[in-house]
This record gives C-alpha cells, sequence and structure tokens, in this order.
C-alpha cells in the first residue's frame, strides 16, 4: 500500500474538493443550459415539484402573481397561503408579496366572502359551488385586473388554489379566466390495505406510510406532504387500515394515533375513517356475540362510535368488509348485510358518521358462478340500508382483473346510493413495475351504459346519484401509496393515483386530458415529451389487457401471490381461487359460458345489456371469453380463428412494451437523468415479464388447442414444465 505524507494527502485532498466543486459547477451549468433542475429528482415532489419555468413564462405569470390576499388566520388559511407561496416562488421564481388587500394590478385574492371583503365586495355569484366547489376568475379589484379565487368555505378556496397552481405548471394562460368547479361526487377517499405492523397488503410501494408506533408523537413531514397531494386533486378522505383488519385499530390507544394523524390531515379537508372489523364487540369489547339484533352489542358499537368522536373529531366513519373471503359478518349470526350496515350506521348517525359497506362478497359455500354472488345477497336488500350508508362495490364482479365488464350491482339498487371502488395499486396489472395507466380502464366502467332507466345510464350517473337523485355519493381507490421515496413505487404510478382523484372529483373527465395535465405537471411541458408520453400511457393499460388476459380471459394469475402467469392453477381450497375456474379451457374452445345456456350472470344486466353480452353474435370481442365458452377455431371480427387471435394478441401486447422502451429511451435528453433511468429499467423488467406470460399463456392453452401457432409467431422458449415449476414465495404484497 503506498503512504502518501501529510502535505501530500493535503495536497490530494485540496485537489479532489476542487474537483469535486468543479463537478457541482459543470451540474449546475448543465441545469441552466438544459431547463433541468441540477437536483437529482426521486419522484417525492409528485405533481407538486413547481420547478422554475422558462423565463418568458416567468414574467408573464409575474405579472398575474403580484400581491397575495389570504386570510392565514386559520390552518386551511395557512396551508392556502402556504401552498401559493411555495408553488409559485418554485414555479416563477419570485413569491407574489403577502398584502391584506389588493393594491397593486395583479393581485390574486383568495378565500370566501365571509374572510375576504375584497371578494364580498365583487358579489360573484357563489351558489351552485356547494361547500367544497369555488370559482376562479380574472376580475378588476378597485379597477385594477387581479384574480379571484372565491368559494363558500376555506376548503374550497383550498381547491382553487391547487387549481390556480395547476393552470401555471400546465401553462395555461391566466388572462381570462372563468372556471367553476365543484365535486360531483361526495366521499372521494383512498382505502390503505394497510396493517398495524405495517405491512400492506397488495403494497409494491415499500411498507405503510403510518408509522404507528411512533405515532401519536411523532408526526413527520411526510403526512403533510400526503395531505397536499392529495388535496391537489381533491380527495377528501382516507381509511387508514385494511379491509381485513385487526380489531385493534377501534382500541383507545390506535384512536390516539389516528386522532394524531386527523390531526395533520384536517386542514386539508381530508377525513380520517377506518375499516371496522365486525367482529370486534366480541374481540375487544368482551361480548360473547356480534350479532347485530343483539341489544348489548348495538349499544357497545354506540359506546365506541361516541368515543371515537371524542377522541378524533371529524371523524368520517366505518369501511367494512363483512362475509367475504373469511371475514367476520352478519350472516354468521342469520342476519343479512343490510342488518349490519344499519346497526353501525345507527352509531355513527348522530355524529353525522357513515358507513361504506363493501358488496364485494362470495362465498365458497356457494356453488353458483362467483360473478354473481354479490348481485344475489344485495339485491334483495334494496332500499333496506339507512341513509347514511354507501355500498360500495367493485368495479367488476370478480376483482379488479385488466378488465372486466361493469359489476351488475351498478344501476340494479336504484334505492340505495353505490360507490364505486377502484384499485389503484397494481396488483392484478404488473405490481409498480409495470407501466399501465388506469384511468382509461375506470373511464371505460364509468362510461358504461347499465340501460337502468333507457340509454345514457351510465355507471357515472349511478356513481354521481344523478340517476337515482341520490345525494350521498362516493368513490374509493385502493392506494397505490407506501414507504418509498416515490410513494407508489414507480414514477408513473403516481399517475393512477392522481387520475383516481382527478376522476373522483368528476367521473366524466377525460383520460387522456388528464394524463397531459400529469405528465406536465410531473415531468416537462415540452411538447416533445408530453405528446409521445401521454400517446405511450393512453395505449399502456390495453397492453396489460393483451399479454395478460385477452379478449375477456380473467383470473390466471399466480396463486396467493398473484405475480405472474399461472393459467394452469387448479384445486386448493376453493374453486372459485384457480385460474381453472375462470377459462375452463377444453379440446373443444375457452372460456366461461355466462350466456343464458351457462351460468346465466348476464341476466343480472339490463334487458338491452343483457342481449348483447349474451348473445356470442353481439358481445364486444374484449368480453368474448367473459360471457362465452367458445371453440377454438371460432371467427373473430379480424378473420382469424380464436385460437390465432388469442396469440396474436398476446405478442400485440408484447410488442406494445417493446414500443414503450423505444419511446423512453428516444426521449433520454427531455427528462431529468435519475427518473430517465429507474423508468428505462422498470420498462425492461416489463417486457420480460410480458413476454413471459405471453409464452406461458400460449404454452399451456396449446395443449388444449392443439393447434399451430399462427405463422411468423415464435414459440414459446421454455416448455410448460419449466413456466409451471416457477415459484416466487417472496413475491410482495401477498395477504397475511
Ligand atoms: C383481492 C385481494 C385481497 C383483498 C380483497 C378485497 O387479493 O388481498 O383482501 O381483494 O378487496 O383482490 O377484500
Amino acid at each position: 500500500m503506498v503512504s502518501l505524507s501529510h502535505g501530500a494527502r493535503d495536497a490530494a485532498r485540496a485537489g479532489s474538493r476542487w474537483r469535486r466543486a468543479g463537478l457541482l459547477c459543470l451540474c449546475w451549468l448543465a441545469g441552466l443550459v438544459t431547463g433541468l433542475p441540477a437536483m437529482a429528482e426521486d419522484g417525492y415532489a409528485l405533481w407538486l415539484r413547481y420547478v422554475p419555468l422558462d423565463a418568458g413564462r416567468q414574467a408573464a405569470y409575474r405579472a398575474h402573481a403580484t400581491e397575495l390576499v389570504v386570510d392565514a388566520g386559520t390552518p386551511t388559511g395557512r396551508a392556502i397561503r402556504d401552498e401559493l407561496q411555495r408553488g409559485l416562488h418554485g414555479l416563477l421564481g419570485r413569491a407574489p408579496v403577502p398584502a391584506a388587500r389588493a393594491g397593486r394590478a395583479g393581485a390574486i385574492v383568495v378565500g370566501t366572502p365571509a374572510t375576504s371583503p375584497q371578494l364580498a365586495a365583487l358579489r360573484l355569484d357563489l351558489s351552485a359551488l356547494g361547500e367544497e366547489g369555488y370559482l376562479l376568475r380574472s376580475v378588476r379589484i378597485d379597477g385594477r385586473p387581479a384574480t379571484a379565487v372565491a368559494a363558500n368555505t376555506e376548503l374550497g378556496a383550498l381547491y382553487g388554489a391547487f387549481h390556480l397552481l395547476r393552470l401555471v405548471q400546465t401553462a395555461q394562460p391566466l388572462d381570462a379566466l372563468d372556471i367553476h368547479q365543484a365535486p360531483k361526487t361526495r366521499v372521494r377517499v383512498l382505502n390503505h390495505w394497510d396493517n398495524l405492523d405495517r405491512y400492506v397488503e397488495r403494497g409494491y410501494a415499500g411498507e405503510s406510510i403510518w408509522d404507528w408506533h411512533k405515532l401519536p408523537d411523532w408526526t413527520g413531514p411526510r403526512y403533510t406532504d400526503y395531505a397536499r397531494a392529495n388535496a391537489s386533486i381533491g380527495i377528501n378522505g382516507t381509511v387508514l387500515n385494511n379491509v381485513n383488519t385487526s380489531a385493534q385499530s377501534l382500541t383507545p390507544m390506535y384512536l390516539e394515533k389516528a386522532a394524531a394523524l386527523a390531526g395533520v390531515f384536517r386542514p386539508y379537508g381530508i377525513k380520517v375513517y377506518l375499516s371496522a372489523r365486525f367482529s370486534a364487540p366480541i374481540e375487544i369489547g368482551g361480548l360473547e356475540t356480534a350479532d347485530p339484533l343483539d341489544p348489548a352489542v348495538r349499544a357497545w358499537w354506540k359506546a365506541k362510535a361516541d368515543e371515537v368522536y371524542r377522541i378524533i373529531p371529524g371523524f368520517g366513519g366505518f369501511l367494512v368488509k363483512a362475509n367475504s373471503e373469511g371475514q367476520p359478518g352478519p350472516q354468521d349470526y342469520g342476519r343479512s348485510h343490510a342488518d349490519g350496515a344499519n346497526m353501525l350506521a345507527e352509531a355513527l348517525a348522530p355524529h353525522g358518521g357513515i358507513v361504506m359497506w363493501r358488496a364485494f362478497v362470495y362465498s365458497h359455500e356457494e356453488p353458483d358462478d362467483r360473478a354473481k354472488q354479490a348481485y344475489t345477497e344485495f339485491v334483495p336488500h334494496d332500499g333496506r340500508f339507512a341513509p347514511n350508508v354507501l355500498v360500495q362495490v367493485k368495479n367488476g364482479a370478480i376483482d379488479f382483473q385488466p378488465r372486466e365488464p361493469f359489476h351488475p350491482l351498478f344501476g340494479a339498487m336504484p334505492e340505495t346510493p353505490l360507490m364505486m371502488e377502484f384499485q389503484i395499486t397494481k396488483e392484478y396489472l404488473g405490481f409498480a413495475t409495470h407501466l399501465a395507466y388506469l384511468a382509461p380502464m375506470y373511464a371505460e366502467t364509468l362510461r358504461a351504459d347499465t340501460h337502468a332507466r333507457g340509454p345514457g345510464s351510465t355507471v357515472a350517473r349511478v356513481v354521481d346519484g344523478s340517476l337515482e337523485g341520490h345525494q350521498l355519493t362516493g368513490m374509493a381507490g385502493v392506494a397505490n401509496i407506501g414507504s418509498d421515496r416515490n410513494w407508489s413505487g414507480s414514477h408513473f404510478d403516481q399517475a393512477n393515483w392522481f387520475a383516481f382523484g382527478r376522476l373522483a372529483w368528476d367521473p366524466y373527465l377525460d383520460p387522456e386530458a388528464i394524463a397531459r395535465e400529469w405528465v406536465k405537471m410531473t415531468f416537462s411541458t415540452d411538447p416533445g415529451f408530453v405528446d409521445p408520453v401521454v400517446a405511450m400511457m393512453m395505449g399502456s393499460r390495453e397492453a396489460v389487457v393483451d399479454y395478460m388476459t385477452p379478449l375477456g380471459l380473467h383470473h390466471l394469475m399466480g396463486r396467493g401471490h398473484h405475480y405472474g402467469p399461472a393459467p394452469w392453477v387448479e384445486g386448493g381450497p376453493r374453486a372459485d381461487w384457480t385460474s381453472v375456474y375462470y377459462h375452463r379451457a377444453d379440446a373443444k374452445g375457452i372460456g366461461f359460458d355466462r350466456s343464458a345456456s351457462g351460468s346465466n350472470a348476464v341476466a343480472q344486466y339490463a334487458p338491452p345489456v343483457a342481449a348483447q353480452f349474451g348473445d356470442l353474435a353481439t358481445v364486444p370481442e374484449e368480453f368474448l371469453l367473459w360471457f362465452h365458452h367458445v371453440p377454438w377455431d371460432h371467427r373473430m371480427a379480424s378473420g382469424n380463428t380464436l385460437w390465432d387471435e388469442l396469440v396474436l394478441r398476446y405478442g400485440r401486447g408484447v410488442d406494445y412494451v417493446a414500443g414503450m422502451r423505444r419511446t423512453w429511451d428516444g426521449l433520454a435528453g427531455k427528462v431529468d437523468p435519475e427518473r430517465h433511468a429507474q423508468v428505462a429499467a422498470f420498462l425492461a423488467i416489463q417486457e420480460k415479464e410480458a413476454q413471459w406470460w405471453r409464452d406461458a399463456s400460449i404454452a399451456y392453452f396449446q395443449t388444449f388447442s392443439k393447434r399451430p401457432l399462427p405463422a411468423g409467431e415464435p414459440a414459446p422458449p421454455h416448455s410448460l414444465a419449466y413456466y409451471q415449476a416457477l415459484q416466487f414465495p417472496f413475491a410482495p404484497g401477498d395477504g397475511k
């Protein structure tokens, strides 16, 4: 080993200091030249990055942001002021000057007529905005141009402030604003499937962000950033704990912890809700039964609700998974879902709380098609739920598959407000590494026509209450958030959180427009980047359908952990947890016959929909094998046989991913290297796994079809036995 004298060592150190300084300088210069921030980007800032705009834009926007007038005397007022100062300072290089009243041209005046005399003097019509809506309008105050962000409540004003920032982030003009916004649903919540030990069921972004052990004493800045991000997209509630919950969450110790989170979230309009375990009266209450008609049980829940509200002021209510996948529920006592939900509703009602009662139910004792069970169990109780109950229905009747037809409950329970449940975490769509933008999937369901009250009875109209005149409405998204620095496990998964919030606010928004907003806010407004990335996102979910479950196939993933292809899964504790139950491939063909000749699940839809889905000649091809068992030689619209089409679709999905990789590689100069590298690496994983899905699926289904692959389609590189032998005992997110 060469030893250096002290002098030499010092000189070497000084040299490396200079080299380091030079490198820093270079990075800074590079930042100036490329317009990219010199700091490495890790995704933590989400879509609220607020990086400097180019000089020309900055100058234009500064003229609209000279002063900021907002009453910061309340926590929400402070949140508004801080966000606008932070955002505008970041974007424009200079924050507007705080002022008590607008005195210069270009002021931003935010608040309610009650908090702002200047807004009151404008006599704006806020009557249609409700409690959460807002108005952004270019006005004149004392003859000088100003921007008004006005609402009936401070929360509405906060939402308006985020909208104003979004306009700047996405390079929209501020000259002649006249924007009115009010949410179309009332309860817009994330469902965290997080356990108290910080394990996240179906979570692919690290452990739970709720650090229960350190709560209530330590509430780090991340909780505030979580609230900011959610408020920025209009989410107004969060269910902190898993639907498969432990009764512990309702003990005083955990209620105190939840209260600390609620305190952080309150200024941002985010209510805390908890999943309630139906058997809690037994487990933590010392009762012998949880029978919802038992007076002692009812009294226990009433006292529990009183206690919860004492500890957590403004608590939102309970989410319940009952009599589903082994969870306890009212049926354990011969009672109905309505009995169970109404008992909790009665306990919460005096405090203004609600019950979100899940319709995701199916039982292994029930031999009928799993797709039919929720409808069978719930429709008879239509009209029997208390007014503060929402029945929470997954988008499709099986389970968050890459594509499902809309759930037949939508439109079938006119007397009951039905809440939509979407999955944001990609349990069945490639975990965190596959790039799949889910807004097209959400919108496909929302736009589906139930025909419940004739044509135009879309799922969105069921969910927003307009079809049947319900006031209590909502949308839930199973969160993809964890303690990973980038929150969602991958940069592009942030888009799904964002899109969920935007669609919960307005189920009629265009997925492409949402993607465009998100890309501009998250990466860059350069059209040379935005256009190809948005195009790539828009087709990405269809690609997953193609390489995993084309033409209406479903539930073909690995057992338990749900990772990778496993269409061969059979046996085990219950038939409806296998793949063969769903695809039913045999020598004749493939698919689940849910037409009148089969399980007749189609009959659960309104007659025009049932007729369309139930007939092989009219069923949309994307749902073909969902509703029919179809011969291998069936002619498809393309002229191909079903078998050939199936193989081609698998390949099409893989090709799409290869195309996304090419697109992304070509954008290297337009995005910071850190995020570029991770997305590129994840796309490589996705391509490998898409290929695996294609190869394993074809190898398996060919044992039934016994047909050659279409010309030019490569044979799977391995034997079926090879794919079947792959094991993944430590795949993340499995239930436990
Ligand atoms: C399934 C998940 C399981 C959840 C269940 C649910 O695999 O972990 O508990 O949904 O929604 O998709 O209750």
